[in-house]
């Protein structure tokens, strides 16, 4: 239970001051930027509204301090519980209006009253999106381990306790409202020979088969697979490949869900991506950045040629009018040497250029390069609209919309993390931490 009148928040007035100082100049490079786009037969304002109706869910692991395998350096006025995690999250979404919805981890965010955290979360404008499952870990009091995995151990008792957390977790969900569930587990084998690979996924499939009988009709499954990690050898849900016969395996309510970490550096997601738009599996999307494995880097940061590529796919299948077609889109971060406010912050942006970027697509020339096998304007069509500055339509999306034009300067000057810093003890340092 959190004090909703006495935690820190940043007040849309303060936002608006804040903006009014920035007003004449967004108007001017706004004005300027629609008459270049004009001159490309592109009107400012479709593509400044499908920019304020992007949405991306802010993830509850992402506001604390993460950490590496090695060690864990807490930040100051980290978020002890669920509720001081909301109100992080609050920030967030006040400053670029476009991370209403929180997408929460269990047990990790488990609390007494979840009727009541709706009701908070909703009390400073926030929603849940897809709740996750943890079985990658052993939580405290669990009976039986996870030491050698989960929904795929090897011992039926294990794999129905790791089946039950996912059905609790579709039961906390109900309550809060949200309406799907993500599945990650971290079985597999660090040897060869460890386990009987084919075996192993048999086991997955039926345990994931008890977790989709208990799924209301208006929930989707998430299958998620991640190439390596706590496994080294072989995961369960290696690729996408395994993924997608998961969900085929499942029915129509399950769908697969690409982390953009979750593949090996050279792979071409964006591929994967058509593919499982192609056949209707596309759930939706874990983003962040990566230079060499699971980094959980801010999305955009290392390589935001590949995130705008991604978007593109999405964008295209938009323009096709793909039937059904809903990826839910979440991030998936770990901050270990910044704010994590201000990565969420700095990330959320960064999704919003690539869409925009992606929107500004000259769909029509590209499909005729694309005919006429001309490589090289097919890809200079691509590279045009990446390198068009869209700064002044995120900016102006979000002031629309109550939100910042400079979301990371406003946060500086607001003080919070300050105040935040004074009211929660400070957390303890030392060992690993996967977030
Ligand atoms: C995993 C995976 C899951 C996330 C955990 C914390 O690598 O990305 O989605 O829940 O990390
Ligand atoms: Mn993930
Ligand atoms: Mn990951």
């Amino acid at each position: 239970m959190n004090d909703i009148a006495a935690a820190p928040r940043i007040e849309a007035e303060f936002v608006a001051a804040a903006n009014a100082r920035l007003s004449a100049a967004l108007e001017d490079e706004y004005g300027a930027l629609g008459r270049t786009l004009s001159r490309r037969g592109i009107d400012i304002e479709t593509i400044t509204n499908a920019v304020s109706r992007f949405v991306v869910a802010a993830p509850s692991w992402a506001v604390g301090t993460g950490g590496t395998r090695f060690a864990r350096f807490p930040g100051s006025g980290e978020p002890h519980n669920v509720f001081e995690k909301m109100d992080d999250c609050a920030v967030v979404n006040r400053l670029t209006a476009a991370t209403p919805v929180v997408s929460l981890h269990f047990p990790w965010d488990a609390t007494s009253d979840y009727k009541e955290l709706r009701e908070y979360a909703g009390s400073i404008g926030l929603s849940f999106g897809p709740v996750n499952s943890n079985t990658f870990q052993d939580s405290p009091g669990q009976k039986l381990s996870y030491k050698f995995g989960s929904l795929s151990h090897t011992d039926a008792a294990v794999r129905a306790q790791a089946v039950a957390h996912n059905l609790d977790c579709i039961r906390i969900g109900g309550i809060l409202g949200a309406r799907a569930l993500s599945i990650w587990i971290g079985d597999g084998a660090n040897f060869p020979g460890q386990q009987h690979i084919a075996r192993a996924f048999d086991r997955y499939i039926e345990s994931c088969r008890q977790i989709y009988a208990g799924l209301p009709d208006d929930w989707r499954l998430f299958t998620e697979h991640k190439l390596y990690e706590p496994a080294f050898y072989t995961t369960v849900i290696q690729d996408w490949g395994s993924s997608l016969l998961a969900a085929q395996a499942l029915g129509p309510k399950a769908f697969c869900l690409v982390d953009l970490g979750h593949h090996a550096p050279t792979t071409n997601i964006e591929m994967i991506v058509t593919r499982l738009i192609a056949v209707g599996k596309l759930g939706g999307f874990h983003f962040n950045d990566s230079k060499y494995g699971d980094d959980d880097l801010d999305s955009g940061s290392i390589d935001p040629y590949r995130l705008f590529l991604v978007f593109n796919e999405l964008v295209d299948a938009e323009w096709r009018k793909v039937p059904g077609f809903a990826p839910a889109h979440m991030l998936d971060q770990s901050h270990n040497v910044t704010d994590p406010i201000e990565s969420l912050l700095a990330s959320t942006i960064e999704l919003q250029r690539a869409y925009a970027q992606a929107l500004l697509v000259d769909r029509a020339a590209l499909a005729g390069f694309q005919e006429a096998n001309d490589a090289l304007m097919a890809t200079q069509t691509l590279k045009h609209a990446f390198t068009t500055d869209v700064q002044p339509i995120l900016a102006m999306a979000r002031r629309r919309k109550g939100g910042a034009v400079d979301p990371i300067a406003c946060y500086r000057t607001s003080g919070y993390r300050q105040a935040v810093t004074a009211r929660r003890p400070a957390s303890r340092a030392g060992g690993g931490g996967i977030v």
